[in-house]
């Protein structure tokens, strides 16, 4: 019998030789020379600015061979490649991530100091002064890739961490935004948006590959006709044409060789185009032109989990996926030629989401208009190849075009997902025959005025694979009639759940060197790779000495976070009151709003009786809102003004403070997550698909206050429920109150205390005299719909939150309680995420890396 892989292609060229690594080698000597002839600055006109480009372009020197190497070993190894197509990949900084996966942090301290004795030696007090006085205020100018609104992005970058990681021959691709999420500053106690212009000073870690160019098309109309051999061909001409030009940046894994690519596209205009407008004489209508088409990669949209139905933002859709995918299919052909057999035993793509779903139609008008395959087999190809990920359930985040649209900017495409209807409704029909309203409740076109594309249905017809991003999430979207009940009827066995995680070298390692060094010590750095390592920890628990440690060092971070918080807020805390933090996107399903009447009522709790025996608490927001999202941008408002009216208080004094930290993002969160207590996840239990700062928090030792939402119930299964503070209805009871119809004015005249509290902001007790009516939006929300059942959950809220309070009373226990939270957290890691990715979806393989010898760094 033939055993042999028919998708195995032996090498068509020799290996290639490997350069040798630099490493450790003269990097402080490295260093100031990128100052020297990278940016041409002597040591006296060096900004702090440019000893960060420098730094970062002496570290990327020494991921270049690995880098090279590793797209070498895929290439000579026909390895099974994984393509992650995200609108989002929210980095943050990358320079000390590269430092610890590198194993160069001593040496980038090493060359720190001994430059600081140079400049020493000069005695130019400016030259020193931009120096700075340690690594880090160098490592503080690098900005934020901030290519994300929130969990989405984040995810995204964790599991390209991951990835390299776990040594997969996985590649990042996406949209360089010449803006990210905007910058967010508060103003009078408003967020006004301001653009992340992150690229002003260059981004020393990408590559423009300007050889690495394709063409985009859009608009248009479909030519049919037959070939003089009589086949049927079909053409999509006199379209708009926009290049998209590749920049790569790398992804290095923890110490492993393994350097991978985020390959991000940027709009270019084409030459033909200016040409043509030059030939006419028209100079203005080229640069028009190419300022028109070039608006495709310059900005991010800012909504998270809602979809606008924009035509750029469609065009931006199809833009990343269309160059990806042409990408993707060139570097099938390099080595397997025009024989697509093997193309899904070589390529696995997954799609974030449905932003990236249209290119299910681009691969099969790929393979239909450009190879010339047939419908069935073009067919089978894209559904081997492509995986689903789903991220909400709520309604306005599922994507929709309409007919008109998609029939304006991508006509051939639009043709071929009917042809996928009309195919798909007959195997309906075939399943359940007489079924008609199942027919129209599955059809890929939603029937109405105007007409619309679901976009979420194509996703999962065109792939083998729909995945939800925790346990309960992946329930609900099998069981919920308005989502995909009628799909999981027809195939059960394409949905899975995949519980996010979060990378820990980013969340503990980096961000909490401190907490890092006292677990390493103890139990070893084994759970830098392997997380559930961390176990280990349970048995310390209740060792006094380990506790001592433990408080210590949140201490340090508590106290780091009070200097950022007298700084940037010109506020006092206290670094011995508890710290307890709701940092994520403004959202109502989130309910901050929860949080901030159980802030009112503690106010008016400690007022009423000043010697009430509450633990001294911070409270603290963090987030941005959609720009357009006003109840959201109104609570901002709302926080601020709470802040305002307690902080100010003198009869409160350290009892209470409410802080709202302006622009949330990577950098500021890995500042925030050493420094928690508490940790808020009080979603209305059945809406937050699984949440990632859940894990972030505990991973950090804070302990959790939340519902029965998302991940935390995992959570909840890992460190038990007595470790956490659990309140609520569950996504059932929500599901049960909201059908026996919810009255939220019942609560409201039933509990005094509440009504004092909706009372006191109603009645403008937090605003200025001049807009006493400020916040009447709000109490509209919650005395009508009350969409998201916060006058229900409130009472046991109230409950759970004097829980938090005993227990912070008692150290020991709270200390306790902490370090079981981290024990457990083993199971959040995304490198537990992905390798389920890979072997339940992907079916890849890892490929170790052998540079200089050695397949992983021996330390
Ligand atoms: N999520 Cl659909 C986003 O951050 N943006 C989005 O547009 C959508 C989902 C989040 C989701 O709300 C969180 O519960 C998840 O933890 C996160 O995606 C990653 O799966």
């Amino acid at each position: 019998t033939n055993t042999q892989d028919p998708c195995l292609s032996s090498p068509s060229e020799p290996a290639r030789p490997i350069a040798a690594a630099l490493e450790e080698k003269d990097f402080s000597q490295s260093w100031q020379d990128h100052l020297r002839y990278s940016l041409a600055k002597d040591e006296f006109s060096a900004t702090r600015i440019d000893w960060y480009v420098s730094l970062a372009l002496a570290i990327r020197d020494r991921l270049v061979n690995r880098w090279i190497r590793t797209q070498q070993t895929y290439y000579e190894k026909d390895a099974k490649r994984i393509y992650y197509l995200s609108m989002e990949f929210l980095i943050g900084r990358s320079l000390g991530n590269a430092l610890i996966n590198l194993g160069l942090s001593d040496a980038a301290q090493n060359a720190y100091a001994e430059i600081t004795k140079v400049l020493k030696k000069t005695k130019h007090a400016k030259a020193l002064e931009e120096f700075g006085k340690a690594l880090e205020d160098i490592e503080e100018k690098e900005p934020n890739a901030a290519l994300g609104n929130g969990g989405l992005g984040r995810l995204a970058a964790c599991f390209l961490d991951s990835m390299a990681t776990l040594e997969l021959p996985a590649y990042g691709y996406g949209i360089r935004y010449d803006f990210g999420i905007f910058f967010q500053k508060i103003q009078g106690g408003y967020q006004v948006e301001t653009p992340d212009n992150w690229l002003r000073y260059g981004n020393p870690w990408e590559l423009a590959r300007p050889e690495g160019i394709y063409r985009v098309q859009f608009y248009g109309h479909v030519h049919q006709y037959h070939d003089d051999k009589g086949i049927l061909k079909t053409d999509w001409v006199e379209t708009e044409q926009v290049m998209a030009m590749a920049y790569d940046t790398p992804v290095p894994g923890y110490q492993n060789n393994t350097v991978n690519n985020i390959r991000l596209w940027a709009a270019k205009a084409t030459r033909e185009f200016e040409f043509g407008y030059f030939n006419d004489g028209d100079y203005e209508k080229a640069v028009s032109n190419k300022v028109h088409t070039e608006i495709i990669s310059k900005v991010l949209y800012p909504n998270d989990s809602m979809s606008q139905g924009k035509e750029l933002r469609l065009k931006q859709e199809h833009f990343f996926v269309s160059a990806s995918l042409q990408d993707i299919v060139g570097r099938y052909k390099k080595t397997h030629d025009i024989n697509f057999d093997c193309f899904p035993d070589k390529v696995a793509i997954q799609l974030n989401d449905t932003h990236p779903a249209i290119a299910v139609a681009e691969l099969m008008r790929i393979l239909l208009d450009h190879e010339g395959l047939s419908w069935d087999k073009a067919w089978s190809i894209t559904v081997n190849t492509f995986a689903y990920t789903n991220h909400t359930v709520l309604p306005e985040a599922l994507e929709k075009w309409s007919v008109d649209l998609m029939g304006s900017v991508l006509p051939r495409h639009l043709q071929i997902i009917y042809e996928i209807n009309h195919r798909f409704l007959q195997l309906i029909r075939q399943v359940f025959p007489g079924d008609e309203q199942r027919v129209m409740r599955m059809s890929l076109i939603e029937e109405g005025s105007p007409k619309n594309v679901r976009m979420a249905f194509l996703a999962i017809v065109g792939s083998h694979s729909v995945n939800g991003v925790s346990e309960l999430h992946t329930e609900i979207i099998k069981s919920t009639p308005s989502l995909f009940k009628d799909f999981y009827e027809l195939w059960p066995e394409k949905f899975n759940a995949k519980t996010n995680g979060i990378t820990q070298r980013r969340w503990l390692l980096l961000c909490n060197p401190s907490l890092s060094k006292i677990i390493s010590d103890k139990i070893g750095s084994e759970w830098v790779t392997d997380l559930y390592k961390l176990r280990k920890l349970a048995k310390f628990a209740d060792d006094k000495d380990f506790q001592k440690l433990w408080q210590k060092a949140k201490r340090e971070s508590k106290q780091r976070l009070a200097d950022y918080i007298a700084k940037n807020n010109n506020l006092k805390v206290n670094v011995n009151s508890m710290f307890d933090f709701q940092v994520k996107r403004i959202h109502e399903y989130k309910r901050q709003l929860l949080n901030v009447l159980h802030v009112i009522w503690r106010y008016n709790q400690i007022k009423t009786n000043p010697s009430a025996n509450f633990a001294p608490r911070t409270v603290i927001f963090a987030g941005k809102a959609a720009p357009g999202y006003f109840i959201a941008k109104l609570l901002i408002k709302l926080i601020n003004n709470v802040a305002d009216v307690i902080n100010h208080d003198e009869q409160i004094g350290d009892k209470l403070k409410v802080v709202f930290l302006e622009n949330y993002s990577v950098s500021l969160a890995e500042i925030i997550m050493p420094a928690s207590d508490l940790s808020e996840q009080i979603s209305t239990a059945g809406t937050e698909a699984s949440g990632t700062g859940n894990m972030k928090f505990a991973l950090n030792g804070a302990l959790t206050i939340g519902t029965l939402d998302g991940a935390n119930i995992e959570i909840m299964e890992e460190v038990s429920a007595e470790n956490m503070f659990l309140f609520g209805l569950n996504a059932e009871q929500v599901l049960e109150l909201k059908n026996s119809g919810y009255s939220p004015r019942k609560y409201y005249e039933e509990d005094a205390a509440l009504k004092h509290v909706i009372d006191m902001i109603q009645n403008g007790y937090f605003c200025s005299p001049a807009e006493p009516g400020l916040f009447q939006p709000i109490i509209n929300n919650l005395l009508g719909e009350d969409k998201f059942l916060l006058l229900a959950d409130f009472r046991d809220y109230l409950r759970a939150q004097l829980e938090v309070d005993e227990t912070y009373k008692n150290k020991e226990a709270w200390t306790k309680k902490s370090i079981l939270n981290v024990a457990n957290m083993g199971r959040f890691s995304s490198d537990r995420t992905i390798q389920e990715y890979a072997e339940e979806i992907w079916s890849a393989k890892p490929v170790s890396i052998t540079f200089n010898g050695r397949s992983k760094k021996s330390k």
